[in-house]
């Protein structure tokens, strides 16, 4: 089947952790005749859960794509990671989806992370469902998980199905816009019966709610609906569309999954009144940084943006796309603008989890997959090669930064480059994963959302390498500054038969404020230093600047002014001018009154209402100041300002604290002078390591 914008609808599935994303997806694929036989999240054989990753830990960790063709149209359906250390999967696939919808819990209502996603579609005015799960279970009362919802999210979500019974005598769902029922049946798809005379009623009522949202569509809806108090099949039909697509409504959902019940109304509602691309908009950034809305047009030539990579076992690389203006066409030649770069196209490929179909074209709004691509990478641009505009690229993913870091070497040396190599590769399919080597503390140090995150990453290549990897705590960039004037004067003096080295210099230093490292002023006058030697009185200093007196750690916020010196006409060098500048600049500063700086974090915490207490206090003993508190929806939102030290193992101790519910993000915000037994302890591990160093 060939297809086109209208009838393309892609929908991600995101929620809390376990609250049966994977099993609504494996479902749902059941229902639309996709698989013949579902599997449970458990057996490791879900079309979802399927990298050696997830079958170990049983939970999702990457985003899983898959289709159903339903009602004429094809819906693309996106399976998501519900733990916060595996957020990247979720933001793509909310960058790339026109809806999201969101799995409850019905035993425990709207849980910490579906509070914090359901905030992020908020400020992209993303049009959202719900899914409650676990009807079956005697714990669920839906009424209260209504309830929930209204609290926790400030909506009055519309039930699109109501359950027929709860727990034990739970038997199946009414679908109020089609006004049918479905009664579960073992190990099959649900099945339609009559309406039991008893849930009548009720079904009215939701009827009324549901054909009131269909009349926030549009204005002349809303008039008619006002005058003649409803609105036929057509009109509900086409209200609901514009009301879902403006965001105006929020569609809920029930269904016990583990027995395929409820599948059928969410099916049918995607297909019908859920919103295409047709109404999406996307966004291009113009090389000058202005950003501009454009739509999705099938008739504009091709342009379309890399969501994810996946370096897949068998297929080699993989560059998921979304086509968002024209269609890419198999053996084609397409423009990578981000890379400046042309690109021969092969075959196309749209995936079943895993599996992947081979197709000759990708309309507009649908996502496929460009396998073994050289230059395509996550978040570039592409276009068909001269047609397109290449003034500016999509609006790449905005992702959080990364909270986690450990410092890591391979045990083997010889295994140093195939660790670089890997990680490298790692950090291409996963924006949330930073590596680099930082050269200031000599260390490769791979950083990501949580521990569970960068163990995981790390587990992985070991597996795959079979490389021993030893990880240990970063070192912490610390700074050293001055507090006071001071003045110093050093000649360098060196006879060694032919040329000698003559260059001597009077320097004064005095404190800048925080933040402006570093002011050179040559205040010579006369010619004392000649000009050609400035720069090597410069080198010196920046020497000297980069290990300080006191640990060795980088000097910041300096004015250092020359203020007089003396030359030799023969013996003078820049060498000799590089060598005593330093000295000066060392000498200078052991009499400025030298302090040690730490750097100092903006940390916002997200836990439930009942943490609260014990986060605060475990900040206090970390030395954070507290610099702000908000409650919504029964999660607290914290902010506070934080040594960088004490944050280190922040995603463990907050998951001990928090029973694995809490999260938060880190900016780093200034460096702030220490003093007494904290920069102490800071001197005796810099000597330490520095002796380390010279030993190896
Ligand atoms: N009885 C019952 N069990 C359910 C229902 N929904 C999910 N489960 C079970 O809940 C467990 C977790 O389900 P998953 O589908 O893996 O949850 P998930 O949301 O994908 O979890 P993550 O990927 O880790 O975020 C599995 O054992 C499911 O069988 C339901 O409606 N009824
Ligand atoms: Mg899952």
């Amino acid at each position: 089947m060939s297809y086109t914008i209208d009838t393309i609808k892609n929908v991600s599935i995101a929620g809390h952790g376990g609250t049966g994303k994977t099993t609504l997806f494996e479902r749902l694929l059941f229902t639309g005749g996709v698989i013949h036989k579902p599997e449970a999240t458990e057996s490791g054989k879900t079309v979802s859960d399927s990298s050696p990753e997830e079958i170990e830990r049983k939970i999702s960790i990457h985003a899983a794509l898959a289709h159903i063709e339903r009602n004429g149209k094809k819906l693309n359906f996106f399976d998501t990671p519900g733990s916060s250390d595996f957020t990247g999967d979720v933001i793509l696939t909310f960058r790339s989806a026109e809806s999201v919808l969101l799995t409850i819990d019905g035993r425990s209502g709207a849980q910490i992370e579906t509070v914090k996603l359901w905030r992020n579609l908020g400020t992209r005015n993303k049009p959202r469902g719900i899914f409650v799960t676990y009807l079956d279970d005697d714990r669920t009362d839906f009424n209260r998980v209504l309830a929930d919802i209204k609290d926790k999210f400030k909506v009055i979500p519309i039930p699109f199905t109501l359950p027929m019974g709860t727990g034990a005598a739970f038997k199946g769902v009414i679908d109020v816009l089609n006004e049918k029922a479905y009664s579960i049946q073992k190990d099959a798809l649900e099945k339609e019966v009559p309406i039991p005379d008893e849930y009548k009623d009720s079904l009215a009522a939701a009827r009324e709610h549901l054909v009131e949202g269909a009349a926030e569509g549009d204005d002349e809806l809303m008039d008619k609906y006002l005058e003649n108090g409803t609105l036929d099949t057509d009109e509900v039909h086409r209200g609901l569309i514009e009301a879902l697509a403006n965001n105006k409504i929020v569609p809920l959902f029930a269904g016990a999954i583990l027995k395929n019940s409820g599948l059928v109304p969410l099916l049918n509602a995607v297909a019908d009144v859920f919103p295409s691309p047709k109404t999406a908009k996307d966004v291009i950034v113009g090389v000058d940084g202005t950003q501009k809305d454009v739509s999705l047009d099938p008739n504009k030539p091709l342009s379309g943006l890399v969501i994810k990579t996946v370096y897949d076992q068998f297929s080699g690389k993989l560059s998921w796309i979304k086509v968002i203006t024209g269609t890419l066409s198999s053996d084609s030649e397409i423009f990578n603008v981000t890379e400046n770069k042309k690109e021969r196209v092969g075959k196309l490929f749209v995936c079943q989890g895993r599996k992947l179909e081979e197709i000759r074209e990708i309309c507009t709004g649908d996502i496929g997959i460009i396998a073994k691509s050289a230059s395509l990478k996550t978040n570039d641009t592409i276009l068909s090669v001269g047609t397109g505009d290449t003034s500016g690229t999509f609006l790449p993913l905005r992702l959080p930064e990364p909270v986690h870091s450990v410092a890591v070497n391979a045990i083997a040396k010889k295994d140093e480059d195939k660790l670089g190599e890997a990680l490298i590769r790692a950090a291409e399919e996963d924006l949330t994963l930073k590596y680099s080597f930082n050269s200031e503390t000599k260390e490769a140090v791979v950083s990501g959302m949580g521990e569970l995150h960068v163990n995981m990453i790390l587990d992985k290549i070991k597996a795959a390498h079979k490389i021993d990897v030893e990880t240990h705590i970063p070192r912490v960039p610390y700074r050293e500054t001055i507090t006071k004037k001071s003045t110093a004067e050093y000649t360098h003096k060196k006879q060694t038969g032919g040329h000698g080295q003559y260059g001597k210099v009077l320097i004064e230093i005095a404190p800048l404020p925080r933040g402006e490292n570093y002011q050179f002023i040559n205040a010579i006058f006369g010619g004392s230093v000649p000009k050609n030697y400035i720069p090597g009185v410069e080198k010196g200093i920046a020497e000297g600047m980069a290990r300080g007196v006191m640990a060795g750690y980088p000097v910041v916020d300096v004015e250092v002014k020359l203020v007089d010196g003396k030359y030799h006409p023969v013996d003078s060098s820049e060498l000799s001018f590089k060598l005593a500048s330093r000295n000066a600049f060392r000498e200078a500063m052991k009499l400025a009154g030298p302090t040690l700086l730490e750097p100092i974090v903006n940390l916002t915490v997200f836990v439930e209402d009942k943490y609260l207490g014990d986060v605060m206090s475990d900040l206090s003993s970390k030395r954070g100041k507290i610099l702000g508190q908000d409650t919504t929806g029964g999660i607290d939102e914290i902010r506070a300002q934080v040594p960088q030290a004490e944050l280190l193992r922040y995603s463990i101790d907050l998951r001990s604290i928090t029973s694995g519910t809490g999260s938060f993000t880190v900016e780093f915000d200034h460096y702030a002078p220490i003093s007494g037994k904290i920069a102490e302890d800071v001197i005796k591990a810099a000597i330490a390591f520095k002796v380390q160093d010279e030993e190896e």
